[in-house]
């Protein structure tokens, strides 16, 4: 499977170091076989080189747009050397074995780029140079590819390492490599030519055609399996801002799954409502005290079965969806009241475990954030520690602050949220935030807990927290001035824990 370059078809736009290659192929008394100006490059270094015009006895026509296209260029490139009849036909035919393919392509993006004319554009999308990048990689096991200036050092060190031989196993690699530059190629070829036009076509064919995008003016779809994570039970059509917030409460009461009951009530992907109570009933309730002007219009969801109680209650609230893994017949009567009101199952699925959203030309990607802090996460920086219950409210607060907007702060006391600061640009106005909400809403933060996603670069937000009530606060740690917070925290014996998991959301 090691096989020693005898033969090569170099055909390049960019020559940047083609050189110390066509020395060592030279060295090893490769035959050269090369198009125009490559050609001129290589005659120019003083070196012998056989131009493909003597293969194939036709000239560059078209004005060069048919250079390497020919059967005898392509048989060297594609015959099987372990295939008889393959082997006879070169023979029959008089094709040249071409063992090493060199291409570096037009550069089709760069002209883009220029802002040159279509006429331009079109002239630099190369046909015989992509063709001969596919068909060197389709026949590795014989043939060599270097698909572009990116792998010239690579494949030189290949060559030079073994004596003017590659293995197979290089072959295959660099053949990999060879239908990545074939497939962005004929991307970006492809995002010339799509218009937006054509774009909304494809989406059409195939996306899910929304309503709208998140305004009345914005076109919007959705690509994904709705179906495989939920049953639509009841209601209009989801649209865009609703999809956002059914996914919000997904991975927010995810974070509650083995709970007990559990309600949470989001509004633009936060909560605006959480409580984990003994029944499905006391939980809604008390998630909707949280914020009841918020939960107007809201997204709900419980971490179990929904009953007829439970039902009746919500009934009286004006909400977008809810979402429950199972409902009583007569909760479910009762919820279908609403002629609107959308009603889904989630199906017990594995979440995502990838997020993708645009980001500038592109898309960013990462995974879920899926550390849950736990108790073994807490590292107590206080000489307060928090209580038992304090412990237990921490980490629920946790729970959701790491599933709100960054800056956020969040209130919590007794397993229900409190009040929170979301998506602000200073982690102190969370915090004013909360302390506003809470007090619209009549609750007493005395005794409450606090988190933060990140950690307090100064010692403020303990100080305001302390002189609202804050007893305890869980954060991640790792400010240059965290000695400052705690020591805080110390003179007003406020408990502080740390996780060293910071959970930004934006
Ligand atoms: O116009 S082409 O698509 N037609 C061809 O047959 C062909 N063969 C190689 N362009 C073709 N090439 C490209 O020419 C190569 O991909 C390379 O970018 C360029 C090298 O031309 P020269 O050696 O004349 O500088």
């Amino acid at each position: 499977t090691t096989k020693t370059i005898q033969s090569a078809l170099i055909s390049v736009f960019d020559k940047t170091g083609l050189e110390p290659i066509v020395r060592q192929l030279h060295k090893q008394n490769a035959t050269i076989y090369s198009t125009g100006g490559t050609e001129e490059f290589i005659k120019n270094l003083g070196i012998p080189v056989v131009p493909v015009e003597d293969i194939t006895a036709f000239p560059e026509i078209l004005g060069g747009r048919v250079k390497t296209l020919h059967p005898k260029i392509f048989g060297g490139i594609l015959n099987r050397q372990d295939n008889p009849t393959d082997v006879e036909q070169m023979k029959q035919f008089e094709i040249p074995q071409i063992d090493l393919v060199i291409v570096d392509l037009y550069p089709f993006e760069k002209t883009v780029a220029s802002g040159a004319n279509e006429t331009d554009v079109i002239e630099k999308i190369d046909i015989g140079g992509i063709s001969l990048i596919r068909a060197a990689a389709k026949n590795f096991k014989d043939t060599v590819i270097v698909p572009s200036v990116a792998e010239y050092e690579l494949f030189l060190g290949m060559i030079t390492e073994g004596n003017g031989a590659t293995t197979l196993e290089q072959r295959k690699y660099l053949a990999t490599r060879a239908f990545h530059v074939s497939s962005n190629y004929d991307t970006a070829i492809f995002n010339y030519f799509n218009t937006e036009d054509t774009y909304y076509k494809e989406s059409i064919a195939n996306g899910q055609v929304l309503r709208y995008g998140e305004n009345p003016h914005q076109k919007g779809f959705f690509f994904g399996d709705f179906e495989a994570m939920f049953t639509k039970l009841h209601g209009k059509e989801l649209s865009y801002n609703n999809l956002l917030d059914v996914d919000a409460a997904v991975n927010l009461i995810e974070e509650f799954k083995n709970n007990e009951p559990t309600f949470a009530i989001l509004k633009h992907n936060n909560a605006c409502g959480l409580a984990t109570r003994p029944t499905m009933k006391e939980a809604y309730l008390a998630a909707l005290a949280c914020d009841p002007t918020s939960a107007f219009g809201g997204v709900l969801m419980a971490n179990g079965h929904i009953d007829t109680d439970t039902a009746n209650e919500i009934n009286s609230l004006f909400c977008e969806v809810v979402i429950a893994p199972s409902y009583d017949d007569e909760a479910l009567n009762i919820l279908q009241e609403k002629k609107n009101r959308i009603v889904l199952t989630i199906n017990d699925v594995p979440l995502p475990q990838r997020q993708v959203r645009t980001c500038l030309n592109g898309l960013l990607v990462q995974d879920k954030n899926n550390v849950t802090d736990t108790k073994q996460d807490l590292k107590n920086v206080t000489i307060t520690t928090p209580t038992e219950q304090e412990v237990e409210d921490l980490l629920f607060a946790s729970k959701i602050c790491k599933n709100t907007k960054s800056n956020t702060i969040v209130f919590a006391k007794n397993n229900t949220l409190i009040s929170s600061g979301t998506g602000q640009t200073s982690r102190v106005d969370a915090l004013k935030q909360a302390i506003e909400k809470a007090n619209t809403f009549g609750f007493d933060l005395h005794g409450a807990v606090m988190a933060s996603d990140a950690f307090f670069p100064f010692p403020d937000c303990v100080e305001i927290a302390n002189h609202a009530g804050i007893t305890a606060v869980i954060q991640p740690g790792g400010s240059i001035k965290d000695e400052l917070s705690i020591n805080y925290c110390n003179e007003n014996k406020v408990a502080m824990v740390f996780t060293g998991t910071r959970h930004f959301k934006h």
